[in-house]
């Protein structure tokens, strides 16, 4: 009984004073009620004030009785109007961030206010800039100056803090770019070489040539008097570095051996003395022969790995107990390299660990030599891989 009353008599006090039972005339307690407005979608006028509906799902706020109607009545009692005083909403502002609206005194919309600048890398309060409010725009990244001069990049972190100024990667250009305190450093470089095919890396001299039905590199065939070397084709920085390779060795009567060199000469066409020399003798430089012949007063046996000055021929170490180098087989050798200490495994079988005194670093030729002599084997070479863990800008 009572909707049906205030749904057929809205806006008039009359009706009012009728829904509550009291003078038409809108004296006394009843001035200034709700009565002279219209309660928005979902809300009623009950005991002068305006709300909700039971059952409704409206929550915006109402009207107190007497407001808005002062203010303009006409307007807030409009059915056309557009919210009821004192409501707010969610809305788009104008560019494009969330904001809030909120009803004017007039029930118009206001203008949809944007949110206040947050980090989160977009213009929340659309000024034109995003996060201005903090010391940077949160993932952003910048350009920095590092503690070394190099031009580094800082990220502003997740809170629109500025992170550290992080060293770029080392590249070639004369400059100590990583902060490391070493000009262009850290470049690593491998050979591999398998001989399947020519190339251009690798300069054979002498004797030695490539079998190329097979895919390796013969050094000497088990002829007298041969001395050929495998020698790669640019210089290198004998500083640290790991060489495997394969040799075979035999085939003949036992002569000469073969060197794997770290010569310090002037070019890839290197080749030294023949026979006992091993097509190393009077190249300066370092090597490890594996000598398969025992030349009086000097070799301990006719099967011995030796650390040797090349140029002079003087030995540094040997080892006379090492595997059998003439086994007509492929040999698997390791050579490893550290400022001068050089550690030889043969056959999976570490056969020699000795420095060479005063050693510094040098540029160097590295590669193979052999020779036969009055006698002879086959010396070849297969598979070879060498690792530095820097050669600077090559
Ligand atoms: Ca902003
Ligand atoms: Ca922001
Ligand atoms: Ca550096
Ligand atoms: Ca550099």
């Amino acid at each position: 009984m009572r909707r049906v009353l205030v749904s057929t008599c809205l806006f008039a006090a009359a009706c009012m004073a009728q829904v509550k039972g009291e003078s038409p005339d809108g004296g006394g307690e009843d001035a200034g009620s709700c009565a002279r407005i219209r309660c928005g979608d979902g809300r009623e006028c009950r005991d002068g004030r305006c709300i909700p509906i039971e059952g409704s799902d409206s929550g915006a706020p109402g009207l107190d009785a007497g407001e808005t109607d002062a203010a303009n009545p006409d307007r807030c009692a409009d059915p056309a109007r557009e919210c009821e005083a004192r409501q707010a909403e969610d809305c788009v502002s104008a560019c494009g961030t969330a904001g809030t609206r909120s009803c004017s005194a007039q029930c118009t919309w206001g203008e949809c206010v944007a949110e206040e600048e947050e980090c989160n890398g977009a213009d929340d309060d659309c000024d034109g800039d995003a996060d201005e409010d903090f010391e940077c725009v949160q993932r952003e990244v910048a350009a920095c100056e590092t503690d070394c001069g190099s031009e580094g990049t800082r990220t502003c972190d997740p809170r629109c803090s500025l992170g550290e100024c992080v060293a770029p990667a080392e590249v070639c250009n004369g400059l100590d770019d990583d902060c490391d305190g070493v000009v262009d450093d850290g470049f690593p470089l491998t050979i591999t070489s398998s001989f399947a095919a020519d190339s251009d890396e690798w300069r054979l001299n002498g004797n030695a040539y490539r079998n190329a039905a097979s895919g390796w590199i013969v050094l000497t065939d088990a002829v007298d008097g041969q001395t050929g070397s495998l020698i790669l084709a640019r210089p290198l920085l004998a500083n640290a570095f790991v060489a495997s390779f394969s040799v075979w060795i035999g085939g003949g009567d036992g002569a000469d051996g073969l060197v794997f060199g770290v010569f310090d000469v002037d070019g890839p066409e290197a080749l030294g003395g023949g026979g006992g020399g091993m097509g190393a003798f009077g190249l300066a430089g370092y090597g490890v022969e594996l000598d398969t012949y025992e030349n009086p007063d000097v070799d301990p046996n006719a099967n011995h790995v030796s650390l040797y000055d090349t140029g002079a021929t003087d030995e540094l170490a040997t080892a006379a107990d090492v595997p059998p180098l003439r086994c007509s087989c492929w040999l698997p050798v390791r050579v490893e390299l550290d400022l001068g200490r050089f550690i030889v495994t043969v056959d999976g079988e570490q056969v020699l660990d000795a420095a060479v005194p005063d050693f510094e670093p040098y540029e160097a030729y590295l590669g193979f030599t052999a020779a036969t002599g009055g006698a002879n084997d086959v010396h070849a070479i297969d598979d070879v891989t060498i690792t530095f863990d820097d050669q600077g800008c090559r």
